[in-house]
Formats: C-alpha cells, structure tokens, sequence
C-alpha cells in the first residue's frame, strides 16, 4: 500500500492554494485541487505546477467543482479519499461581501458545512483531516476585546463587521463543532493578513504596488484607495501556508492564531512602497481630502515631478463598517507549533513592488 499522503485543496487557484500547492509537492504529497469553471483561465498561479495527465506518474490532478455545490464535492471527496483537505476556497473580499453577502453566506459558511458534512457521510472522519481557512476578521478589530498584551488571541471574543466575517464564522465553529460532536481531526487557522506578489489585484498591498509599479514607468498617473487609517497586520503568504500544513500535522486537533505581531497603518505601506522606487511622499489633508504629493525623488529611472499628487482618497472604497485595527498574537503557533516567519514587512513590500516593475 502506498504511504503517499493525499491532500485536496479547495481554492487551489488563489494566492494561497497555489503557495500551498507547492509546498506539499515539496513534500512528496499526491496534492488535488478544486477549480471553478470559468469563461476564461484562472489558473495563472499554478500553471507552473500543472503536470500533464498522461505521464504516469501524476501527483497534481484539478477537479471542476464548487463550495455550492453538495453533490460535487462529496463526489470529488469520494473519489480522491484525502488524508488532507485544505479548505481555501471563499468569496474572500471584505468589501464585495456587502454587495453580494447571500453568496458569501453560501460558499464561505455552508461551503465549510459541505466538506465537513462530505467527510462525515463518507465515513472518513478517522482517516481525513480538515483545515479550515478562518480569519483575523472574525474579531472585528474591537479594542475592547484584545488580550492584556494588547493583542487578539485564540481566546479573544469574536465580533464580525462585515457579510464575510458573519459568514466566516459559522465556517469557524461549524469546525469546531464537527471537532467536538464527531472527534474530527478539524482545525481553524486564524490567519491575519497574508500578502504576496500573487495577491488579489483588488486587495489593498498589491493595489498599492501594482500603481507603484505604474506609476513610476508613466503608465498610470494617481492611485485612488478609500480607508487610510486602518491597520493591519500582514505577513507573506509562503509563511502562511507553512503554518496550515504544521496545523494538520499535529497529535491534537486545535485552533491556532497566524500573525506576526506587528500592525501598520496603509498610509505607512503606501510610503514604504514609494521608497522602494526612491520616492519619498508627503501626507496632506484629512481623511476624504487627504492627498500623498511626490516630496523627492532620487531613482534617475523615474523622473515623477516634485509636487504631483499621486493618491488621492475615493471614499467608493469605504466600507459601511470597518475593522480599524488588526494585529495578532502568534505566541501559541510559535510555541506549539514551532512556527517562525521568514518574512518581515519590508521584504514583502519589496518582493511585491519588484515584481510589480517587472511587469510593466
Ligand atoms: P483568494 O481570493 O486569492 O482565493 C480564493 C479561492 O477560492 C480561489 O481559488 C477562488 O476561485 C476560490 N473560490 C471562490 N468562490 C468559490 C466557490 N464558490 N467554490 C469553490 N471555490 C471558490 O484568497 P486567498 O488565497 O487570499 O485566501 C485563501 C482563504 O483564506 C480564503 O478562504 C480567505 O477567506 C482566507 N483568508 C485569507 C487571508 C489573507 O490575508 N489572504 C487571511 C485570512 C483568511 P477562483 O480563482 O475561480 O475565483
Ligand atoms: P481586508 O483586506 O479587508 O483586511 O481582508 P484589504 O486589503 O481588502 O483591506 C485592508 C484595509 O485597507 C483599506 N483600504 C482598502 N482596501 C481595498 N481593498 N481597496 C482600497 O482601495 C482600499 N483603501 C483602503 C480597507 O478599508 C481595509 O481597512 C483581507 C482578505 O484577504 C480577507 O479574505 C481576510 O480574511 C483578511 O484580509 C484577514
């Protein structure tokens, strides 16, 4: 009998499916992932790994399906009889939840419902694993609630500010129910932040470094973005999905808290993402009149002219309810799971906006 682990992956073609994807390859796992079908590709993020179906050694295999769909996914679950299910898949913008938050509801609550449900009625609930993807918004940013270091831990009370935090929580202790009622090896990762130069290109980093990017070879002239006075705590995604790999691989199904401790406000990122092309920026103004202008700029590539106004504040991008504060206490995933990120802050905004330049 072969002791190749197996592992499915849902939302294989996000940032971190695809970082996770590659990580258990690393590892000498059988790794199977759920894809939407959609009109045009969406796999840019794996292509690199896809291995052709008619080689005989195959350890990456996509499926079509969706969180919606039941049937679908105790079919794909039947068939690939995980030892590891890595549930990645969401509707995972905070702001588009409020346009669309029926959806949300759909696939990011009862979605975690439909695998867990899968894994019972197939009968692996001794055999299969389950990662739940669960978030840093669960806790709403209420100061109140944050830890006597001043922090959110695993033991911080929840409070959801928007359609898919509501939705992301009853993912959470729709998990920990399955843990408790079933004894399933199943566990929410509470990840804070995690960033990439695969991110979202609707996410507040990598919005910022593609214009960046733009920016500085003429291509675009201001960068508009709605909330600068939040702070999140972010880390690089290949930490990350280091972390839901170790989560899974301990003796005791637990929750665990992924951050790095450390929070920035995004006007802070937008000006260490300036500095990487030798801009230095000035904040001017207040809130919906706030402007950042070009103070110097010392990058002989990019003659930006001293005085241009290169964000400017679209309050389209203010959310109904915001989540003002964001930073992570990782004691316990240090401690117990002996996990350390690799990246710091400036590197990431450095790997992101070098990658950026590259592609204008
Ligand atoms: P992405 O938005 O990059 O990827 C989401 C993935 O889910 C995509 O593969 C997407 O497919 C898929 N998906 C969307 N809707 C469905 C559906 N109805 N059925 C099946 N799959 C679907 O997210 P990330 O990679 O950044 O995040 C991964 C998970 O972690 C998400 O659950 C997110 O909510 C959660 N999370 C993320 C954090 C972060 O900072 N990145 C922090 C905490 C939690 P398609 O490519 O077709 O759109
Ligand atoms: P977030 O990430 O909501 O924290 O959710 P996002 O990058 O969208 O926003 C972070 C903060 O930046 C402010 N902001 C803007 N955001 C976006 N997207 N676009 C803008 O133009 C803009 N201007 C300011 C926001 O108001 C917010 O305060 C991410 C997602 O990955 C979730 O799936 C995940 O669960 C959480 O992180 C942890």
């Amino acid at each position: 009998m072969s002791t190749q682990k197996v592992a499915l992956i849902t939302g294989i073609t996000g940032q971190d499916g695809s970082y996770l994807a590659e990580l258990l390859l690393e590892k000498g796992y059988q790794v199977h992932g759920v894809k939407r079908r959609a009109s045009s590709f969406n796999t840019q993020r794996i292509d690199h790994i896809y291995q052709d179906q008619h080689e005989v050694h195959v350890n990456f295999k996509l499926h079509y399906g969706d969180l919606t769909d039941s049937t679908n996914i105790i079919r794909i679950i039947q068939e690939v009889q995980p030892d590891e299910i890595y549930n990645l898949g969401a509707m995972s913008h905070v702001k588009v939840s409020f346009d669309s938050p029926e959806y949300v509801a759909n696939v990011d609550g009862i979605g975690t419902l439909r695998i867990l449900e899968a894994v019972r009625i197939l009968g692996l609930t001794d055999k299969t694993r389950v990662y739940q993807a669960s978030t840093s918004e669960l806790y709403g940013g209420m100061v109140e609630n944050k830890n006597e270091k001043g922090f959110y831990d695993e033991n911080s009370p929840f409070y959801p500010r928007s359609p898919y935090g509501a939705a992301k929580i009853y993912g959470f202790w729709i998990t920990k129910n399955y843990r408790e009622a079933y004894n399933m090896f199943a566990c929410n990762g509470i990840l804070f932040n995690h960033e990439s130069p695969r991110r979202g290109e609707t996410f507040v980093t990598r919005k910022i470094t593609m214009a960046t990017a733009a920016i500085a070879k003429g291509k675009q002239d201001c960068l508009y973005l709605g909330n600068l006075n939040s702070q999140r705590d972010w880390g690089h995604a290949k930490d990350y999905v280091e972390a839901m790999w170790r989560i899974l691989q301990q003796d005791t199904p637990e929750d665990y808290v992924i951050a790095t401790g450390v929070t920035t406000y995004i006007r802070d990122f937008v000006i260490m993402a300036f500095a990487e092309i030798g801009v230095t920026l000035t904040f001017e103004g207040e809130n919906e009149s706030e402007v950042a202008k070009v103070a110097s700029c010392n990058n002989p590539l990019y003659q930006l002219e001293i005085g241009k106004v290169v964000v400017r504040v679209d309050p389209e991008y203010y959310r109904p309810t915001e989540v003002d504060l964001l930073i992570g206490d990782p004691t316990k995933s240090k401690t117990k799971l002996g996990w350390k990120p690799q990246y710091d802050l400036a590197a990431l905004v450095r790997e992101m906006v070098e990658s950026d330049l590259k592609l204008y």
